[in-house]
């Protein structure tokens, strides 16, 4: 399907059904389990390169700016724009690959939707918001709501008596410029995709709702469940709620203290999650007024030494590095099946293990990744240089990484998050990454913490990992590219990595670019033999690793980005791909998948066997 013929299909569905496809949740959890009418579908957008509408000609912010959506009521009103007779683009999606004039665009474009209200306009609601990229600012019927900023998180406003019965028009300030002391900074390799880009919608919620929960094996043990139930509205304190575990005999009634919260801790020994059996249980949560169903998978994730061991044995993570763009050439995924299409060819390259880079992927891609029996590391887009120094910056990743947890605690197949990629050893990185972990610790004792790092130095022929920031990370990633940037594929056979940590590796990327159909020689870049090269060799390096825990190469599909400008080869994409954005495999994908489906185990002895 090309992307027209897919937002068709899409919007047909989404306003027949009224329903936005895959599910999205963040701090109201389980948005797929609630009563919600789908903002999805055709919006009118006016390209404001100059933010005309919200600033004066003095940059003043405007009292009338187009947030107001105003009309000219007679032929002498002068009203300069217009959302009527304009521009459209579809949401979710991003607006580069929409439309041809938006390609290279960066800066503000305003959304605007109108609609009647589904059903009673009383009792509470949330309007909600999958994802935005990169800053927005949010207004209902003119009024302001709030702004978010970071890309691939969830957020959303109580606009509880705002909603009328009909005639409702939310309008959105989007900008996607890159901002240096952002989290992306202004340097990055991957398209910088604008828009809304995830699905919109308005939740109806009961005047006392279940807010979040959390569910998980106590830490240390495979027979202890604990988790908590978090109220919000009128009446949270001393409520009665029914956690149900029918397969598990579990029906516990707790209480809520005078926050809201009732914590649980009880006796059960779950069959547990792993990638040869991902198991969820029907998870049933009920409050006087609602009640949500999940479903939630148990594990337990732990290091011992170099070893990564999940439910206590150790295990091989057999990876592929993922950026979140929609197989066939269509921009961002923005549909389950999209995400459906890129973890199936992660299985047939027989993964066990997806690394989502660099930020976090729409929820559905963890949800899915978890029933195939994918492991997932799950990153924020602290990557390269971003401005360590600066405490708005410090915030944003913070707010990131603590919304990215939030969303997805309950994911059994989330193992690793990963809090930097490719960050320079400056003391002040350290201190930033530093306070992120202990943050991420705080909030979740269950998973790892990792990081990508290409810092490892080399001396001849040895390569040695002591980054400082090792000694703060349970699994340390590394992203080495030996056979592209630096030597030849042959001189990486040769290459001695020495490990200053007792802790597990993961080789978090290598490889290198080959053009789809291209063929040569293995000396001839950019061909698929030579890319099958860079893999065969580095391959045969990575056996000789036995402190290697996993692997993740980079990448399971071309993708795109604007660093990317040999035009007769590259033509906008990383051709790091496995397969092409058109679905085609290349050599080294049949080279990776020997490797994998002939893997037996993590020791060294098994390595001579394995090909
Ligand atoms: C890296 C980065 C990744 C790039 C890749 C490349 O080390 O982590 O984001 O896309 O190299 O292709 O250069």
């Amino acid at each position: 399907m090309d992307r027209k013929t897919i937002l068709i299909f899409c919007y047909t569905l989404f306003t027949a059904a009224s329903v936005c496809p895959g599910f999205g949740q963040g701090l109201l959890q389980n948005l797929g389990a609630r009563d919600k009418q789908c903002l999805d579908g055709l919006w009118q957008i006016i390209i404001d390169p100059l933010e005309y509408g919200m600033y004066t000609h003095s940059y003043k912010l405007k009292k009338n700016g187009y947030f107001l959506n105003e009309k000219a009521e007679n032929s002498f009103d002068r009203i300069e724009y217009d959302f009527d007779g304009g521009y459209q683009l579809y949401v979710p999606g991003d607006w580069n690959t929409q439309m041809e004039k938006l390609y290279y665009y960066e800066g503000t474009i305003w959304y605007k939707r109108s609609f009647d209200a589904l059903g009673d306009t009383n009792g509470r609601k949330r309007l909600y918001f999958e994802g935005v990229n990169y800053q927005c600012r949010v207004y209902l019927n003119g009024e302001f709501l709030g702004d978010h900023e970071g890309g691939f998180l969830p957020f959303s406003f109580d606009i509880t008596n705002k909603l009328k019965a009909q005639d409702n028009f939310i309008v959105l300030k989007v900008d996607n410029t890159r901002q240096k002391d952002g989290i992306p900074t202004i340097n990055f390799d991957w398209w910088n995709y604008g828009g809304i880009t995830r699905s919109v919608h308005i939740v109806n919620l009961p005047d006392t709702y279940i807010n979040d929960y959390y569910l998980s094996l106590v830490k240390g043990t495979k027979k202890k469940i604990e988790g908590w139930v978090k109220l919000e509205g009128d009446n949270v304190v001393a409520q009665d709620v029914m956690i149900n575990v029918p397969e598990l005999n579990i029906h516990e009634k707790i209480k809520t203290d005078k926050n809201g919260l009732a914590s649980f801790t009880l006796s059960s020994e779950p069959e547990l999650w792993s990638p040869d059996h991902p198991k969820l249980y029907e998870i049933e949560i009920a409050s006087a007024e609602e009640k949500l169903t999940d479903h939630i998978g148990f594990k337990t994730i732990e290091v011992r030494d170099n070893d990564i061991l999940l439910n206590g044995q150790t295990v091989f993570l057999k990876g592929i590095s993922i950026h979140e763009e929609a197989p066939f050439g269509v921009g961002r995924v923005i549909t389950a099946e999209q995400a459906a299409t890129l973890l199936t060819w992660a299985k047939e390259l027989g993964c066990n293990f997806i690394r989502l880079a660099h930020y976090p992927h729409n929820e559905f891609t963890v949800k899915l990744a978890e029933k195939m029996g994918l492991m997932v590391w799950s990153e924020i887009p602290v990557y390269w240089t971003v401005n360590y120094t600066n405490e708005s910056t410090y915030k944003s990743a913070e707010n990131q990484l603590i919304q990215m947890i939030d969303r997805d605690k309950n994911r059994a197949g989330v193992i690793l998050w990963s809090v930097a990629n490719e960050t320079p050893v400056i003391p002040e990185r350290l201190e930033f990454l530093r306070k992120l972990i202990q943050k991420a610790r705080a909030k979740d004792q269950t998973r790892l913490i990792t990081a990508a790092l290409n810092t490892q130095r080399g001396e001849d022929n040895n390569i040695i990992i002591d980054d400082p920031l090792g000694e703060y990370i349970d699994v340390i990633g590394i992203n080495s590219y030996c056979g592209w940037y630096g030597k030849r594929p042959a001189e990486c056979r040769d290459l001695v990595w020495k490990n200053t940590f007792n802790k597990p590796i993961i080789m978090s990327e290598m490889g290198g670019g080959a053009l789809a159909g291209m063929h040569g020689t293995k000396d001839d870049r950019w061909t698929e033999e030579y890319q099958a090269e860079v893999y065969e060799c580095n391959l045969d390096m990575l056996k000789k690793i036995d402190f290697l825990a996993g692997t993740s190469p980079w990448i399971l599909m071309d993708f795109r980005s604007p660093r990317r400008n040999l035009l007769r080869i590259q033509n906008d994409y990383n051709r790091k791909g496995l397969i092409s954005e058109n679905g085609e495999k290349k050599k080294a994908f049949f080279v990776l998948k020997d490797f994998y489906d002939h893997h037996q185990s993590k020791n060294k002895a098994n390595h001579s066997q394995e090909r």
